[in-house]
């Protein structure tokens, strides 16, 4: 197959070799800019990173489109499009991603851009934290744009979501002809958004199905939509009672938290058997995992995900006597 393509684009190269010789050749007198690439000037194209709905409630952890079509020379411009934090990652030439997981927030090679502005093939290359608020916690990013100076393939990935999330540059010859437009990018990306803006939906019912007073969903997912809410966010139960909370997804952590958010997100406090208000959180929570608390002092008592409450990810339990 690769083979194949190779074959097909060797008078294409041969073209633009012929064409960038031309341009050596002729005198500096035409201003000085050579067009090197018979007319075909390079284009920065983009991908979005993320979706979500309006409410941020659902959050899709996809790149937009997953694969890109472009010629050596070309740029991309990463643009975030959820509230959910994302990064766009190359990894350096040998790096396995199961090395770089989980997702440190507390690592700069992480949080922060790496590498320079133009990709070389083999380096590592990280946009930093992308989101499109400013109080994710972390100094986010709205766009990261590299230029391809190299034809290839290049994978690459999400750190905070691993392998539920990756895309590829595929960057061809200078001046080969491009298989898609940015246009057709863009709708082929909006019915992308539109079916996981209904996953979402679905998963969000079958929540509501599995809730009662005294069991909490803490989010959910199915690797591609995620929920970012707590099902049933309002629950009255009496003194005595215990509620669980549930994360339900297969990919994205969460955590329960009441009274002040500890400096460290993922940290456990206080004592879940006897909770009588006042600071207590579960810890990083992840798929599948269970929080469960005994309520022994009637009153309402706020909670928040540490990660997603900036989404409207919080929820009360009120506690009657
Ligand atoms: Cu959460």
């Amino acid at each position: 197959m690769a083979l194949h393509q190779e074959s097909r684009h060797i008078p294409r190269l041969v073209r633009a070799l012929v064409a960038a010789l031309i341009s050596l050749l002729m005198p500096v007198a035409l201003g000085g800019i050579a067009v090197a690439d018979g007319g075909k000037s390079a284009r920065t194209w983009t991908v979005q990173v993320g979706s979500e709905s309006s409410d941020q409630a659902i959050q899709g952890m996809s790149f937009l489109p997953e694969n890109i079509y472009i010629n050596a020379g070309d740029k991309i411009t990463w643009k975030a499009n959820s509230a959910e934090i994302h990064t766009v990652t190359f990894l350096a030439e040998g790096q396995s991603l199961e090395s770089t997981q989980p997702f440190n927030p507390a690592n700069p090679q992480y949080v922060n851009q790496q590498g320079g502005k133009s990709y070389d093939g083999k380096s590592y290359f990280n946009s930093g934290v992308m989101t499109n608020v400013s109080d994710s916690g972390f100094n986010e990013v709205g766009r990261y744009t590299l230029k391809f100076p190299d034809s290839g393939e290049f994978t690459y990935y999400c750190l905070v979501h691993g392998m539920a999330m990756k895309g590829t540059v595929h960057v061809r010859v200078a001046g080969t002809d491009y298989p898609y437009t940015q246009s057709q990018y863009d709708r082929q990306s909006q019915k992308q958004e539109r079916k996981i803006l209904r996953d979402g939906k679905d998963q969000w019912e079958a929540a509501r199905a599995k809730a009662d007073n005294h069991t909490v969903i803490a989010g959910t997912d199915n690797e591609t939509a995620m929920l970012m809410r707590f099902v049933r966010d309002h629950i009255v139960v009496h003194v005595g009672d215990t509620v669980t909370f549930v994360n339900d997804g297969m990919g994205a952590p969460h955590t329960v938290t009441f009274g002040e958010e500890p400096a460290d997100e993922f940290a456990a406090v206080g004592d879940p058997a006897d909770f009588t208000g006042g600071d207590l959180s579960s810890g990083l929570m992840l798929p599948k995992s269970t929080f469960t608390v005994k309520f022994n002092k009637a009153g309402e008592f706020d909670y928040i995900c540490a990660l997603h409450d900036f989404m409207g990810m919080k929820g009360t339990v009120e506690v009657r006597d």
